[in-house]
C-alpha cells in the first residue's frame, strides 16, 4: 500500500481541546495528546504523554493533528506516532537509573536522534524538555547546565549544528525523570534566529560550559512558525530581574521580533497563535494572562503552566506556534 498523497505544505495542526482523551484517540488524524499535571485523565497509549507541569487554571489537552491516518508504536523507552509526513516521539529517562541528569539527557538524546534519523521523517523540528528542579545546584553544577551538557553530547552525532527549536522548563513535582518529546518531519524546516538575541549556541561561557543547542524558531512551511521558549533575554543577558511586568513586555517584544524575522504571513501574534506561558510563581499567572489578553486580543489559545525558567532570575517564558490566520 502506498501512503496517501499530501500537499507539499500540509501541516501538523496544534490545538487546545476539552474533549476526553479517549474520544480524541479514536480520531484517525490525532498524532499526539498531551495532558498537563497530576490530575489529567489520560489513558495509556503511545500517542499520549502526561507532562508533570501543573496547569494554573482548568487545563485543556494539547492535541496534534496530522495530515493522514496515524499509526503508532513503542520502541524500547521511546514511543512514537506518524502520519507518514510527521513524527511525534516521546521518551522519559529516570535519572537515578541512568546515573544522573547528564547521563539521562545523553541517553534520551542519543536514543531519540538515532530513532528519528533512521526513519522516513528524519528532520527534527521541535523539542520540549521538562525536568525537575532545573535551578538546583550552583554555577556549572546547576541542573539546567548539566542537562545542556548531556543534551549536546547525546545529539552531537545526529544534529551537528542544525538545531531544532526547543523549550526547556523545570517541573516542580519532585520526580527526577527527564521528559523529552518532539516533532520530526519528512521535510526539513528552516531554523529562524531572533535579531534581538544572541543565538543560544553562541552564548558566552558565563552561562555554562555547553551552550544550549536550540534554534529560536522553526518555520515548517511558508505559513507556520514553531516558536521556541522565549523569555526576557536581550543579546545574551537576562533583563528586568524581579520585574514581572517588564519581563512580560520584553518577552512580547522578542516574540514580535521573531515573527517578523520569520516573515510568515500575518506576522503578528493573534488568532493564528497558540501559546504556552510558563510562570515560576503560579501567583504571577493572573498578571501574565491580563497582559497577554491586552496585547493580543484575539489570541488563538493559551495554556498557563507553573514551571521554573532555566535562569533563576527569569520569571516567565512563552512558547507556541503561529500560522497565518484563515
Ligand atoms: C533563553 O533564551 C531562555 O535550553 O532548550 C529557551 C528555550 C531557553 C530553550 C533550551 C532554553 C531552551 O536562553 C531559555
Amino acid at each position: 500500500m502506498s501512503m496517501p498523497m499530501t500537499e507539499p505544505d500540509a501541516l501538523v495542526r496544534f490545538g487546545y481541546e476539552q474533549a476526553p482523551a479517549e474520544l480524541l484517540l479514536q480520531q484517525p488524524d490525532v498524532l499526539a495528546v498531551i495532558g498537563f499535571g497530576a490530575s489529567a485523565a489520560l489513558p495509556s497509549d503511545p500517542r499520549v504523554l502526561r507532562v508533570g507541569l501543573e496547569p494554573v487554571q482548568a487545563s485543556a489537552l494539547e492535541v496534534w493533528r496530522g495530515v493522514a491516518p496515524v499509526h503508532s508504536g513503542r520502541d524500547g523507552d521511546l514511543r512514537w506516532s506518524s502520519d507518514g509526513e510527521h513524527l511525534f516521539f516521546a521518551i522519559e529517562a529516570d535519572e537515578a537509573a541512568h546515573g544522573g541528569i547528564v547521563a539521562a539527557a545523553q541517553y534520551a538524546y542519543h536514543t531519540l536522534t538515532a530513532f528519528v534519523s533512521g526513519g522516513s521523517t528524519p528532520h527534527l523540528l521541535r523539542l520540549w524538555n521538562y525536568l525537575d528542579a532545573i535551578n538546583l545546584g550552583d554555577g556549572d553544577e546547576e541542573r539546567y547546565r548539566r542537562f545542556c551538557d548531556g543534551r549536546a553530547q547525546g545529539m552531537r552525532a545526529a544534529a551537528g549544528t542544525r538545531y531544532p527549536a526547543a523549550t526547556a522548563i523545570g517541573r516542580q513535582d519532585g520526580v527526577r525523570v527527564l521528559q523529552v518529546y518532539g516533532l520530526a518531519a519528512r521535510n526539513a524546516g528552516a531554523a529562524i534566529e531572533n535579531p534581538r538575541q544572541v543565538s543560544a549556541w553562541r552564548y558566552p561561557r558565563q552561562y555554562g560550559p555547553t551552550a544550549p543547542t536550540f534554534a529560536r524558531g522553526m518555520r515548517t512551511s511558508a505559513a507556520q512558525l514553531l516558536i521556541s521558549g522565549t523569555a526576557a533575554v536581550v543579546g545574551h543577558a537576562s533583563r528586568h530581574e524581579d520585574d514581572l511586568d517588564a519581563q512580560i513586555e520584553e518577552t512580547l517584544a522578542n516574540l514580535d521580533s521573531l515573527l517578523r524575522q520569520a516573515a510568515v504571513p500575518d506576522a503578528q501574534l493573534g488568532a493564528g497563535s497558540l501559546l504556552k506561558a510558563y510562570v515560576r510563581d503560579a501567583a504571577d499567572a493572573a498578571v501574565l494572562e491580563a497582559a497577554l489578553r491586552r496585547r493580543v486580543p484575539r489570541l488563538g489559545g493559551l495554556l498557563l503552566l507553573a514551571g521554573d525558567i532555566c535562569r533563576r532570575e527569569l520569571l516567565v517564558e512563552i512558547d507556541g506556534s503561529h500560522h497565518a490566520a484563515s
